[in-house]
């Protein structure tokens, strides 16, 4: 069961030193090999060689997802082409899409990460495992894939969708581990309930994340499925999942540090906060090869705690996300920005700024609902002009975003007005 101990387990003074010996190897490759890199340190007036200790990073420059959108598609690669044996985006289809690269040494890289996150969740060559992660350019697919495969457990590779079919499989195979989304697992165990095959799903563990839930959704997915909810954390520019992961102790994540190096700032200032503290978390990845990430803002909110876990693992945990530090959504697991829900809406003809994005959670799947104030003119319009340009708008925003979302036309002046920042988002899932 133990999948690396040494990595896991050593003292924090002795991973620090393997963190700063990888750190400046990192600093120097990406500074090397990917102009990006190169012009960003001299902008900053930094060198490689000003990494004289772990703190010296907070001299390096950001790195954010609109600079990997500039790069598109493969700007950002350290290596030819063709050493890449493997590419993913992120699971956003607004613009242009962030490309990951992967070496083969990245794919082990990957692989060994996710061993050990599936290892925390008592994964071993005994157990079953049912990906409903989507397959695909989405990392949760082949990343939990690569990484039940790296510990000789059987994966079953359903992806998401079907869900009588995987509720049959699950009883017919004996699946012990669950690996999805916790919406869609939730949405699977009302299901299994409905199909009155509850008492015969045999789960012991589920690996769930991509997207935020809470205690209370933990709560209700252990006594729904009998099983131990693990979270797992990760997003495409820094590998995919497995970056970090919960251990049976359920107090926080595991981040794979000596793989991933860990700095929590404030989203205000951008300055280092101190152990325990609130802010975004900055990920440097201190081994990839294709695509090194040098101090990438992840946008999401968590604080970070040391100490030695009951589980014997020494690395730094990270609380459960509990926001972002930008308007980012994740509907159905698919990352959507309201500002391209109010591009495509704009491009509509007749319609006015004035627009409301509702998301709930029906039957645990999301739902949107934009909200969209039309002119007075084509208020008094026929009814069937009116339809035309709801579908209109419809289509547009599918355009963007990649979702078919409902559109409801409402009368002038009904929405409310803000003074200060419009509130467009309103969430009402129950999280
Ligand atoms: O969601 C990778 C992944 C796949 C993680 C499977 C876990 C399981 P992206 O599509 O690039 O990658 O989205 C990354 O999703 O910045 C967070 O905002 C959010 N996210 C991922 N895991 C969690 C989690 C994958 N456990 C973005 N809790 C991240 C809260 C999460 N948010």
């Amino acid at each position: 069961m133990i999948w690396d101990q040494k990595a896991e387990c050593m003292p924090h003074k002795e991973r620090e030193e393997l963190q700063l010996e990888r750190l400046k190897r990192i600093v120097k490759y990406a500074y090397d090999n990917v102009p990006f890199y190169k012009k960003r340190f001299k902008e900053a007036k930094v060198k490689p060689e000003h990494i004289q200790g772990l703190k010296d990073i907070q001299k390096l420059p950001f790195t954010e997802k609109a600079d990997l959108r500039e790069g598109y598609p493969f700007g950002m690669f350290a290596v030819p082409r063709k050493d890449i044996v493997e590419v993913h985006t992120s699971s956003g289809t607004t613009g242009k899409p962030v490309v990951a690269g992967y070496t083969r040494n990245d794919i082990d890289l990957w692989s060994e990460a996710m061993a050990r996150a599936l290892t925390m969740a008592g994964t071993s060559r005994d157990e079953i495992i049912q990906n409903c992660y989507g397959y695909g350019l989405f990392t949760g697919g082949l990343g939990v894939h690569y990484g039940a495969q790296r510990i000789g457990a059987t994966v079953v590779p359903i992806s998401a969708g079907q869900t009588k079919r995987q509720i049959q499989i699950m009883v017919d195979f004996g699946t012990t581990i669950l690996t999805s989304t916790p919406s869609y697992a939730l949405y699977l165990a009302e299901s299994a309930e409905e199909e009155g095959l509850s008492k015969r799903v045999k789960l012991k563990a589920g690996v769930f994340g991509a997207e935020m839930w809470t205690e209370r959704m933990r709560e209700e997915l252990e006594k729904r499925f009998r099983l131990h909810a693990l979270n797992i954390y990760g997003l495409t520019e820094i590998i995919g999942p497995g970056v970090a992961q919960e251990c049976m102790e359920k107090s926080g994540l595991h981040i794979a540090e000596d793989l991933f190096f860990p700095e929590v700032v404030s989203p205000d200032n951008l300055e280092p906060l101190a152990e325990g503290e609130k802010g975004e978390l900055v990920i440097t990845t201190l081994t990839r090869e294709g695509m090194p990430m040098i101090r990438f803002r992840t946008k999401d909110l968590t604080s970070l705690t040391r100490g030695k876990c009951k589980c014997g693992r020494t690395l730094v945990k990270m609380s459960r996300i509990t926001g972002r530090s930008d308007d980012m959504l994740k509907i159905r697991g698919v990352i959507v920005f309201p500002s391209s829900i109010e591009k495509a809406l704009l491009a509509v003809k007749g319609v006015e700024p004035h627009y409301q994005i509702i998301i709930t959670r029906p039957h645990h799947l999301d739902e949107i609902e934009v909200q969209v104030e039309v002119s007075q003119k084509m208020f008094s319009d026929e009814v069937r002009r009116i339809e035309e340009t709801r579908k209109n708008i419809e289509d547009s925003i599918e355009a963007e975003i990649g979702l078919r979302v409902k559109v409801t036309l409402v009368e002038p002046k009904s929405l409310p007005r803000s003074e200060g920042k419009a509130k467009r988002v309103i969430d009402k899932r129950a999280l």
